[in-house]
């Protein structure tokens, strides 16, 4: 619990906690209990992160919820069941709903209150935090937990404030319903945002017109119950189960395939492959076909043709199969998607899909989408455009101003520079929760967010215990682990790809893969290895 405002006015506390996602409540749970007193500052008027903003239709998890729960109370495990193999974003919303009613972290959560600016003072050794309302924050510990894919991107096409019609943006999906039935409707990206929502939207318009720039890669997701394997794999051994998950590349308990592609025939490599699209699961097929799918692109192209054979199977239209069908990065360089009948969706009377490789968005006027070669006007625009990953949610706090008044946007001018993913020299006292560096996005996110929310929470405590006030990561350290990251990069496609992966999506972002690609098991044996060789790469105070 924090302090009331003390003299200066501000409100004190050991830690603040800048966002109530599945990070950020965690975090306050395992502060609160190691007798810590922590503030959390959420933007959005209750918990739930990506699953408050995210309510388009369709919104769904990607990964099994068997995996994408929390893991640390037994008790919890054995309290909830999810109802589907991947639960719809109101059932997670309520999933997040009931862990803070049942740990009673709400009342330590200062809602509707952005973080707008973050100041080191060398003096105190304390941050404090500027907030859009309410008292400022002054802490010793500033924990950014705000999210990879929570800074939605701003639409920056011409015109855009001319449109007099209804505008959506996924990630900020308004509270109310929204009905589309009888209007013409517009979506613009073809993103996993879009792609759970383009059959849903499609079913309620009276037209649906659907802007792509580039395809993606996108499998089935055969939803409905949990599968009866995973689900006795799991009950077999929970803590085995979670174990393993926690030593996986990527956060689920599959040992990745040994074969290598030349290793099998046609009909072997087929026979894998039609098991891993009738499993409906992304891990499994981006995991278990042959070895060198993610790190050779002779073994990716083996898998990349054999899914856009899928594509053809299903639209109708040859131009438009042939629009759908992802030619220009390796499959899993860019996240691929989950889908329920989205491809089928292109074979309704009442879809359309504009190309936009042929024919660019000119500007947007005030009845609707004007490309190259046509106009197409609309009651509604869906901006299913994406987020700046990563680091958004991170530079939106201007200045985050460390030692000598640097902010880590300059810092960061060339690209993100962090210790693990966790700390950034030059910051002291300042974590971040998944953050660049670390494998986060490319893992199921639980995994990652636990092992985070974990070695953080243990370093407090430990320095605690050791009469230490500060950590610091040293610019050694920190060039080190940039290094690591390139080299690791330079083995996995991700580089080939202009994805949000490596920042491509926001024009002017500086580029190079963020996420570290070297499996969340390995990350995680680093991070213990740091805390065994003594806090190796840390300046502590
Ligand atoms: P978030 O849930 O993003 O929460 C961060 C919070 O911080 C937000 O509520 C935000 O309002 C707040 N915040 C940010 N900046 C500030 C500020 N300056 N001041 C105050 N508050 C602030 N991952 C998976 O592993 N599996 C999936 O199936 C999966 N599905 C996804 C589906 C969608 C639609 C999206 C967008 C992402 C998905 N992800 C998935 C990634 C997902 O973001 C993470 O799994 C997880 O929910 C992140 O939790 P978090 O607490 O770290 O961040
Ligand atoms: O965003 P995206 P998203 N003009 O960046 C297009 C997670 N997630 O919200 O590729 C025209 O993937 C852009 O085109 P291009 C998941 O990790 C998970 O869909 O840049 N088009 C692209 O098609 C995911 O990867 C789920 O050429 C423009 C789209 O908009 C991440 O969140 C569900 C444009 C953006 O796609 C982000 O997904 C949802 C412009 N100016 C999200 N700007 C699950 O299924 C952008 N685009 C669990």
């Amino acid at each position: 619990m924090a302090n009331a405002a003390g003299a200066s006015g501000a409100q004190h506390a050991d830690v603040a906690v800048v966002g109530a996602g599945f990070a950020g409540l965690y975090l306050l749970h395992r502060l609160r209990k190691a007798g810590l007193s922590a503030i959390g500052l959420e933007s959005g008027n209750d918990v739930g992160g990506t699953w408050y903003w995210n309510r388009y239709p369709g919104a769904r998890c990607d990964i099994q919820t068997s995996d994408y729960s929390y893991t640390w109370d037994p008790e919890l495990e054995k309290a909830w069941t999810w109802s589907e193999k991947y639960a719809t974003q109101p059932e997670i919303l309520r999933y997040l709903g009931f862990v803070a009613d049942r740990y009673d972290l709400r009342r330590d959560i200062r809602f509707g209150t952005t973080v707008s600016a973050a100041t080191w003072d060398d003096g105190t050794q304390r941050w404090l935090l500027t907030t859009s309302s309410g008292a400022p924050v002054s802490c010793r510990y500033y924990v950014m937990a705000s999210g990879c894919l929570s800074a939605p991107k701003p639409p920056e096409i011409e015109g855009f404030k001319d449109f007099k019609g209804e505008v959506y943006f996924t990630g900020r999906w308004p509270h109310e319903p929204v009905d589309f039935t009888g209007k013409r409707v517009a979506v613009i990206g073809t993103g996993s945002s879009a792609i759970q929502s383009i059959p849903l939207i499609a079913q309620q318009a009276a037209h649906l017109t659907v802007f792509q720039r580039t395809p993606n890669f996108a499998l089935p997701a055969h939803n409905g119950p949990s599968p009866a394997d995973r689900v006795e794999m799991l009950q077999k051994d929970v803590p085995a189960f979670r174990e393993q998950a926690r030593w996986s590349m990527a956060g689920v308990p599959l040992p990745p395939a040994t074969d290598f592609s030349w290793q099998l025939s046609d009909a072997e490599r087929r026979e894998r492959f039609e098991k891993a699209w009738a499993a409906g699961d992304l891990v499994v097929m981006l995991t278990q076909l042959w070895a060198d799918q993610a790190v050779d692109v002779d073994g990716n192209t083996l898998v990349a043709d054999l899914l856009r054979e899928k594509v053809r199977a299903v639209v109708k239209d040859p131009e438009t199969a042939e629009a759908l069908t992802p030619r220009d990065h390796p499959f899993g360089s860019k996240r691929p998607c989950l889908d329920t009948g989205y491809y089928a969706t292109y074979n309704r009377p009442n879809v359309t899909l504009v190309n936009l490789r042929r024919e660019p968005i000119k500007s947007i006027t005030a009845s609707g989408i004007r490309t190259d070669s046509r106009t197409v006007d609309v009651d509604a625009i869906v901006f299913a455009t994406g987020f700046d990953a990563m680091t958004g949610a991170i530079t939106a706090v201007h200045p985050i101003s460390g030692r000598g008044g640097k902010s880590i946007a300059e810092a960061w001018e060339h690209g993100p520079q962090t210790y693990l993913g966790l700390t950034v020299a030059g910051f002291p006292n300042l974590f971040m929760i998944t953050g660049p560096g670390s494998p986060s996005v490319l893992s199921n996110m639980m995994v990652s967010i636990e092992q985070h929310v974990d070695w953080i929470t243990d370093r407090l405590v430990a320095m605690r215990e050791a009469g230490f006030t500060t950590i610091e990561a040293t610019d050694t350290a920190q060039d080190g682990w940039q290094r690591h990251n390139a080299d690791c990069s330079m083995i996995t496609l991700h580089r080939l790809a202009n994805t949000w992966y490596t920042g491509a999506n926001v024009p002017g972002k500086p580029q190079g893969v963020m996420p570290y690609t070297g499996g969340v098991g390995p990350y995680r044996g680093i991070c213990n290895e740091v805390v065994e060789r003594g806090m190796l790469g840390f300046r502590l105070t």
